[in-house]
């Protein structure tokens, strides 16, 4: 069991840091409410104990005789706020003094500064949500476009939990049948149960593979598709980068080798994030400088998701642009022919190639167009499917993946039920892990510490 305090009255400011029209200092634990009253001044004199729950109250904060803010009180009464807690939420004025004045007050008075995520991490622990919700709260809040919050909304409501928890019931289901077996020998048929464990095995094992196959097109939703723009020196790379950007981002100049650092931003592809990073052209060169930024091209192209290949179709094909042809084997690569304005001398006939001309800006709608068909935008805009996301849930995915296979190889080779029941019990716990049912505490503890404090 989770060794958590939960006894602690936490406190955070919720709000960005940085001035804005509110800033909101929360409050979640027992003593809550009673904390919030100790700082509280209200005109008509009304203690917020004596409230009812989710109402807001206008009024002061006083500390030492002296009044830090005037704000809105609202209180939230167990068990339906966030964290299944009593909830305070200090509405200040939305200068970064006046909110870290409230907090400080408030920590005064009693309450522990809250760790990122805590108040998420209890509304976890006291059941309110499973992981795959609480994860889900981390997504809405990282979303890059309105469809990856779109995809982390339908998982807080329950989409990837739901799915989870059909595949794990039915699993239950065979290893109640196989106890009954052992338990009631001469009621059994054996190979009936046989058969229909050997069924069900194959149904949860095309269920995880499907949520498996989600995986990439999850994590693209919330990391976004890395995309590198290749090519030799002068081809236009940084010219597309700010043209896709619609802004001046990154330097451009007629002298190749101008880029050496990476320069990386996030654009939206008809609602696909796209994490667009362009790179120093990639030659042979002396300079000290240009050969680390060289170097870095090399290993971002390793690590893409997708490259843009940039040819200038102004000029032959040199011995450098053979080089990178080499660094794309096995990545999913789009080929563009830059300056397409000027007399063409390139010559790639059996290439699959999209000309383009950023400096007249031509061409470019149909690298949109490549984006989306190759990422499926369409399919995921249709499918209520879960998509699972992040490397924790597809390890998780794939454990049991192996051990629902051992079921049905020992099946398959008439091997004693033990090795069935234990097999099963293992592709139930590590379904259990993405929803957070049979996870170890470090494990936990980690999700939480990368969420936002406050949150
Ligand atoms: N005629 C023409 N010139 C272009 C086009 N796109 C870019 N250029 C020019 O090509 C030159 C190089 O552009 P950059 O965007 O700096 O090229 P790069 O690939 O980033 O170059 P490095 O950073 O040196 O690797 C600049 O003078 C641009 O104005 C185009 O479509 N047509
Ligand atoms: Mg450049």
């Amino acid at each position: 069991m989770l060794k958590v305090n939960l006894s602690d009255t936490i406190a955070a400011i919720s709000t960005a840091t940085g001035s804005g029209g509110i800033g909101i200092v929360r409050i979640s634990g027992s003593q809550a409410i009673e904390l919030a009253d100790s700082l509280f001044v209200s005109p008509s004199g009304k203690r917020l104990k004596e409230s009812r729950s989710h109402m807001i109250h206008y009024g002061n904060i006083v500390c030492d005789d002296k009044i830090i803010d005037e704000v809105l009180v609202t209180v939230m009464k167990a068990p339906n706020t966030y964290t299944r807690e009593d909830v305070v939420e200090i509405n200040t004025h939305g200068g970064f003094r006046a909110v870290t004045a409230v907090l400080d007050a408030v920590i005064k008075k009693g309450a522990r500064l809250a760790e990122p995520g805590e108040f998420t991490k209890r509304a976890f622990l006291n059941g309110r949500i499973d992981l795959t919700q609480a994860e889900a709260v981390a997504d809405i809040i990282n979303a890059k476009t309105d469809k990856s919050r779109d995809i982390a909304i339908a998982r807080l409501k329950g989409s990837l939990s739901a799915e989870i928890k059909d595949i794990r019931e039915n699993i239950l289901t065979m290893l109640a049948n196989i106890e009954a077996a052992i338990a009631y020998p001469e009621h059994d048929d054996e190979t009936m149960t046989r058969s229909m464990i050997e069924k069900g095995t194959r149904e949860a094992l095309e269920k995880v593979d499907r949520l498996i196959a989600t995986a990439d097109m999850g994590r693209i939703y919330r990391e976004g598709i890395k995309t590198v723009i290749l090519g030799k020196p002068n081809v236009g790379k940084s010219s597309l980068l700010n043209a896709l950007l619609e802004e001046d981002r990154a330097i451009v100049t007629d002298i190749p080798g101008t880029t050496r650092d990476v320069v990386s931003e996030f654009i939206n592809v008809g609602g696909i994030p796209l994490n667009i990073i362009d790179t120093a052209g990639i030659r042979d060169t002396d300079n000290v400088i240009e050969k680390i930024g060289v170097e870095r091209s090399r290993s971002l192209a390793r690590e893409a998701d997708l490259i843009l290949l940039m040819f200038d179709g102004s000029s032959r094909l040199s011995s450098e642009d053979r080089e990178l042809m080499s660094l794309t084997k096995g990545k999913r690569t789009i080929v563009l022919i830059n300056k397409l304005d000027l007399e063409q001398k390139l010559d790639l006939r059996d290439m699959d190639a999209i000309g383009i001309s950023v400096k007249n800006n031509v061409g470019i709608y149909r690298l949109y167009d490549k984006i989306k068909e190759m990422f499926g935008a369409g399919d995921i805009e249709n499918s209520n499917e879960a998509l699972i996301s992040g490397e924790r849930n597809k390890a998780s995915l794939h454990k049991a993946k192996q051990s629902l296979e051992n079921v049905i190889e020992t099946l398959e080779g008439s091997m004693p039920e033990d090795f069935v029941s234990m097999d099963l019990t293992a592709a139930y716990e590590a379904l259990g892990e993405i929803t957070g049912e049979t996870l170890e505490e470090d494990i936990i503890d980690k999700i939480f510490s990368e969420f936002c404090l406050g949150k």
